[in-house]
């Protein structure tokens, strides 16, 4: 019967009405920003495509709770806010120095460093201000809990301690234990977050929300293995960001430590994991269930 259920799911077409239902959302969350140099760079870069996977988990974690997931939207942009600002900063010059990033010129190459840290600046604050002042349908005391989640994951217990991590073993020996802090702050919590953040809205109780935290916490970890894989195997046209990159920068990844084979089979083993954990609620958790191995699967 679950078999029944889970082939009938049609995941490119779910995947598709998703992530149009994001970009819409995107595009209306961004206001007429003054100076239009700010405005224009950060349309430049929230609106630049990408796979929209975080806001859309969210959706799906909503669903998942049996709300409604126009209810968790505000949220979802919040949190492809966060992570568009992280990767505006992560690609200056005192970063990791890119040049691509969604098939475009990074921001900075187009509107100058100053601007791009200030766009993702004002993206990283008008995440906040979605939750808190744009989201209302959802109870007060549910947005509170949200708003602590994101503060966590974007600051220094998050995705600035992993990136301080990452920028301070950049030619040195890493051993597994501290590439794993790295993608699991850097990568892995805002991915977290997306999941948590979509159930908290839509009320779930505590024995679904921890399944839904070691589902998230083994597709994070997952994602960034992938990541890792694609910028060895990948070209840089279908990825849209620089590949070969981390081999340039001297970065420890999962296949410099594991090798491509081995590191394949643990992202399927976490994989494994993340789909056992949310079995009990198989029929509702269709989307989230192909999430995770589109997550393996993807090749960009
Ligand atoms: C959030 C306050 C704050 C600071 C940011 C720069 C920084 C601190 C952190 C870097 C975080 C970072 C860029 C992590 C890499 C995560 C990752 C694998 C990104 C690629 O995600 P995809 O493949 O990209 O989902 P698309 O373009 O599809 O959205």
């Amino acid at each position: 019967m679950a078999e029944t259920v889970m082939s009938s799911f049609d995941f490119p077409a779910y995947l598709t009405k998703a992530r149009n239902r994001v970009e819409v959302a995107l595009d209306a969350a961004l206001g007429p920003e003054r100076p239009n140099q700010l405005r224009e760079a950060m349309r430049y870069s929230l609106l630049a495509g990408g796979k929209r996977l975080r806001p859309i988990l969210c959706l799906s974690a909503c669903e998942l709770t049996g709300e409604d997931s126009e209810k968790a939207m505000s949220t979802a942009v919040a949190i492809e806010m966060i992570h568009t600002m992280s990767l505006i900063h992560d690609d200056l010059p005192a970063m990791d120095n890119d040049d691509l990033r969604r098939g475009r010129p990074t921001n900075h190459k187009v509107y100058g460093d100053a601007i791009a840290i200030l766009a993702g600046d004002a993206l990283l604050t008008r995440a906040f201000e979605m939750v808190s002042l744009r989201s209302p349908e959802v109870p007060v005391e549910r947005l509170l809990k949200i708003i602590g989640e994101l503060s966590l994951v974007a600051g220094a217990p998050g995705l600035v301690g992993g990136q301080v991590e990452d920028l301070e073993c950049e030619g040195k020996e890493v051993d597994l234990d501290t590439l794993e802090f790295i993608h699991v702050h850097k990568t892995g919590a805002l991915l977290k977050a997306s999941v948590v953040c979509g159930a908290l809205i839509g009320g779930a109780e505590e024995k679904l929300l921890a399944a839904l935290r070691t589902y998230a916490n083994s597709i994070g970890l997952a994602f960034q293995i992938i990541d890792d894989v694609l910028d060895v195997t990948s070209s840089s046209d279908v990825l849209g960001k620089t590949a070969g990159k981390d081999l340039i920068a001297d970065k420890t990844t999962y296949p410099k430590l594991l090798g491509l084979d081995e590191s394949r089979k643990k992202a399927k083993e976490l994989i494994g994991k993340a789909k056992e954990a949310i079995k009990p609620w198989e029929g509702k958790a269709s989307p989230l269930l192909a999430l995770a191995d589109y997550i393996v699967s993807r090749d960009r």
